[in-house]
């Protein structure tokens, strides 16, 4: 931790004395929640220190991304990749002053004294659950001046990114927040999955109803409460307080032979912006506007509070997407060539069936549900093939080491012990599952 706090002020350190120089910043960061939280915080700091920057917000750092940034000229940053493709980059860095802010883990070691690599695997910290790079974005900014605002937004992308909420760093980020706690219901996607889909998938919640999708429906014909507003899935989230106070009143009457029958919620952390959202929901309006295309209006969603409408046309795409996919998926569950099984691992081929950019959320709902320890999922992007992975049992392995073995030769990918992705050739599925697998044992 000693060693941790210690780089953080060297980071800033060294951005100050970097920033003295007046070059343009251009900033990468991810697309996903994460990444935009991350991005958002580094332009809010960037800007108070009155430096000129540029931001960039893209999926994957791949290899024409760093052939095009080798052109540019600047003080470079990049925000949630970098450290897996440390390697790649050496060529910039002898260059150019490059900033690194990432907590993926890092594939190779390299120093130069125009690099500086802030990352929490460097100093025995995991950072799949404790800290995420909005998290180190905001210890940055902290050593310039604090602001509750860029904190809300760490834990944003914090919860984006599944982070122990409860970990040294992210209770002590939470704690200089400007976030509001609040109970709610303790269900994954209150904000994204249809309603039904949301109890089906709550495991064990609702007893004789959760876990089977035709009782989720009855169950909440039952309460009057309609699944579609028009053509749209309406979430939890949608529901009218009237509605959602049903919900959970018959929820813990079907829970009255448990131990805990009202043990259905969990702490939430709200900020307002346009509307109250709790940060997980924030992260899911990141994550939509990310996955459909519009990473830059996930910044302005967190800047300007009149995206509210904005906001909620996308959020309406995202949903219906991921329901689509959930669709396919079990539909196909029992088609052989499709889904794969083996004892440890479940396997999903979409080809352009899925949306690739939802292929990971995908495997998050279905994986809990598959007894197995891994679900790896697989969707056409462009001349490439998606893949994620999900850890989703009881392994000592992590599911980024897999990924980078399966990928050997025919991709890329990399990632964290609980959630890891790769883009590999066309048509190269099965070679990836064989691997795969060959690691696994
Ligand atoms: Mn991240």
């Amino acid at each position: 931790m000693k060693s941790f706090n210690k780089a953080v002020k060297k980071t800033a350190d060294t951005l100050r004395k970097w920033l003295g120089k007046k070059e343009l910043v251009r900033v990468y960061t991810h697309l996903d929640a994460d990444g935009i939280s991350s991005g958002t915080i580094m332009i809010r700091l960037l800007k108070s220190l009155g430096a000129l920057f540029q931001l960039t917000i893209i999926e994957q750092l791949t290899d024409e991304h760093i052939n095009e940034i080798k052109k540019e000229g600047g003080l470079l940053v990049l925000l949630d990749f970098g450290s897996g493709q440390l390697s790649k980059l050496k060529d910039i860095i002898k260059k150019r002053k490059t900033l690194i802010i990432d907590h993926h883990q890092p594939q190779a070691s390299f120093k130069s004294k125009n690099l500086v690599h802030l990352n929490p695997c460097l100093h025995g910290l995991d950072g799949g659950s404790q800290v995420s790079t909005s998290g180190l974005c905001y210890l940055l900014s902290k050593e310039f001046h604090h602001d509750k605002f860029n904190a809300s937004l760490a834990i944003i992308g914090a919860q984006g990114d599944l982070q122990e909420m409860d970990s040294s760093i992210n209770s002590s980020i939470i704690n200089k927040s400007s976030l509001e706690q609040r109970q709610d219901l303790n269900i994954y996607g209150l904000n994204t999955r249809p309603v039904h889909k949301a109890i089906e998938y709550a495991d064990g919640l609702v007893p004789g109803v959760s876990g089977d999708e035709t009782s989720c429906v009855n169950f909440l014909k039952e309460l009057k409460i309609p699944l579609k507003d028009g053509d749209d899935w309406r979430t939890i989230n949608d529901l009218t307080s009237e509605e959602k106070q049903r919900l959970i009143s018959s929820i813990i009457v079907k829970r009255s032979g448990l131990k805990k029958p009202e043990d259905i919620f969990r702490t939430v952390y709200e900020l307002k912006i346009g509307r109250n959202r709790s940060t997980s929901e924030w992260s899911a309006v990141l994550n939509a506007c990310g996955r459909m295309n519009m990473p830059s209006m996930g910044v302005s969603a967190l800047l300007n509070p009149s995206y509210e409408n904005k906001i909620d046309v996308v959020l309406k795409e995202y949903r219906n997407t991921i329901a689509e996919g959930l669709r396919w998926l079990e539909e196909n569950m029992d088609n052989k060539e499709l889904v794969k099984e083996t004892k440890k691992a479940l396997f999903f081929i979409a080809k352009d069936k899925v949306n690739y950019k939802v292929v990971g959320t995908l495997c998050s709902i279905k994986g809990p549900m598959s007894n197995k320890e891994f679900i790896v999922g697989f969707a056409d992007n462009k001349d490439k093939t998606k893949v994620s992975v999900r850890r989703v049992g009881e392994s000592e392995i992590k599911a980024s080491d897999l990924v980078i073995k399966a990928a050997k030769g025919i991709g890329e990918g990399g990632g964290h012990a609980q959630a890891a992705g790769a883009s590999i050739e066309r048509d190269k599925e099965e070679v990836f599952i064989k691997h795969f697998n060959k690691a696994l044992k």
